[in-house]
């Protein structure tokens, strides 16, 4: 039962190892909120690492109220904002989220988010997994 309970522990551990390496975050900055203004966007390049679909299916963070999966939509030249349920990083592919594309929407952003701090984003997938993330806080004039 001891050997049995060691085996169980080290799997255990293998596949948390696992859940966090299969999507790797580059590129990833939250704009600085307007003051007043009532949501901020994240933008962030998504490398799924890994042989199998990765489902974004939630995003939680520190540094908002609320954080939804935004499209942007261009109808006859206006651009509109929609909301998404889930994100599909394909197997070996990469998803980028950038203006005038698909971004995470901060509503109610903190106050406290300025340029030169940091926002946690956690992302929650399909499989279990979830990865969390520091991303600067930019401001809008940065490049
Ligand atoms: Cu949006």
């Amino acid at each position: 039962m001891k050997v049995l309970c060691r085996i169980v522990a080290a799997v255990a551990l293998l596949i948390s190892a696992a859940a966090v390496a299969e999507i790797a975050v580059t590129d990833g900055h939250v704009r600085a909120p307007i003051p007043g203004a009532a949501s901020t966007a994240a933008y962030m390049t998504l490398r799924n690492t890994s042989a199998e679909d990765m489902l974004l299916e939630r995003v939680t963070t520190t540094a908002a109220a609320g954080v939804t999966l935004h499209n942007t939509m261009n109808h006859n030249g206006m651009l509109h904002m929609m909301g998404m349920a889930s994100l599909t990083i394909p197997a070996n592919g990469s998803v980028v989220l950038q203006e005038g594309g698909m971004h995470l929407m901060l509503d109610s952003p903190l106050a406290t988010m300025k340029p030169g701090t940091t926002a946690e984003v956690t992302l929650y997938f399909a499989n279990g997994s979830e990865l969390t993330i520091s991303l600067p806080v930019r401001s809008v004039l940065e490049r």
